[in-house]
């Protein structure tokens, strides 16, 4: 019978890589070696190493964001953008994404009809020149020669910021609310699943989820997509909306600036961002130019800034 994973030894750690005279030849211990002459090498490893590898760190960061200072969810480019201002800023706060799908970064792949340029309208082209994208001028507005760039840019960015944790794959399913200190509905934190969990919930019996508090939410979930809208559609059902205002049709010179002057703390906990604006507000869409994404992000950054700068907050819990 194979020995319980338990019992197996960890071969020794990896020893540091020595490199040799500048050569391609990389070689450490006897067990290592980078040739790509054809005897290139790899440390030895245990599968279950592997496993724990990934588990302790995984389930350390769930442990330990279980309370987080901000839980942002969607990691379109309006909560990208949103993430690395307020971690730059802030850099004291836990900063949480939770993304529904395997890829981060919404519909910021590609710009419009699924052409690759990316237009983004002045002055937003100053985020773009503060992460270190390039771009054409074209007057009143800027080109990205891809969008993937800015996407895959601000992402890696965010990434390794030491304050910030993306948890992709992971549906926020629904919203945690609770009285306040002064008897107002405030939103308290994230109700999530594993993405391919949520979408079954018609096809299994009760899968509960997972949770994740905070003092401040910030919502970033677009307007389509199987979830879109989602913390607008869900204030309604709950009854702290209304209605919503449905997205309007397509005005860009209405549109930016509506979504980047509305970006705001819509319920007690809770600030909207990007396009899910759209639908709380009724607000226009703008197709695809993406300035108002990255402003809106950054003024959701500022006002969660101003949430902390203002409110006392005692374990993750607004108490005055
Ligand atoms: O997967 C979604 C996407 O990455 C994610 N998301 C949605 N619901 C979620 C949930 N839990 C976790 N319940 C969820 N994640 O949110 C992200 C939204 O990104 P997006 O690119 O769809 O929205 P955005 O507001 O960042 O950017 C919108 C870009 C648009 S749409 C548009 C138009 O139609 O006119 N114009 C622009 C610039």
């Amino acid at each position: 019978m194979a020995p319980s994973v338990a019992t197996l030894t960890p071969p020794q750690d990896v020893p540091v890589l020595l490199k040799q005279n500048g050569a391609n030849a990389v070689k450490t211990s006897s067990e290592v070696s980078e040739n790509y002459e054809g005897n290139y090498r790899f440390a030895p490893i245990e599968e279950a190493q592997v496993s724990r590898a990934m588990i302790k760190r995984y389930f350390n960061m769930m442990y330990e964001r279980a309370v987080s200072d901000v839980v942002i969810i969607g990691a379109g480019s309006a909560g990208l953008s949103c993430a690395y201002h307020l971690a730059k800023s802030r850099p004291d706060l836990t900063i949480t994404i939770i993304e529904a799908n395997v890829a981060p970064g919404g519909g910021a792949w590609l710009g419009g009809q699924l052409m690759t340029p990316m237009v983004v309208r002045k002055p937003a082209d100053r985020f773009l020149q503060e992460i270190g994208v390039p771009y054409e001028d074209e007057g009143p507005f800027v080109v990205v020669k891809h969008a993937a760039l800015f996407t895959s840019t601000v992402l890696s960015l965010v990434l390794a910021m030491p304050n910030v944790v993306l948890m992709n794959a992971t549906a926020v399913e629904d919203l945690i609310v609770r009285e306040d200190f002064q008897g107002r509905q405030r939103v308290a934190g994230v109700v999530t699943n594993w993405t391919l969990v949520a979408l079954n919930h018609d096809t299994q019996s009760c899968m509960d989820p997972n949770v994740i508090t905070a003092p401040v939410i910030i919502s970033a979930t677009g307007h389509d997509g199987p979830m879109g809208a989602f913390s607008a559609k869900r204030l309604v059902s709950m009854g702290l909306l209304k209605e919503l205002g449905n997205m309007r049709g397509l005005d860009m010179n209405r549109a930016e600036p509506a979504i980047v002057n509305g970006t705001r703390e819509v319920a007690p906990g809770l600030i909207m961002t990007g396009m899910e604006l759209s639908e709380h507000d009724g607000s226009n869409r703008m197709g695809p130019t993406f300035g108002a994404m990255m402003a809106s992000g950054i003024k959701a950054a500022r006002e969660a800034i101003r949430i902390f700068d203002t409110a006392s907050i005692v374990d993750g819990k607004v108490v005055g």
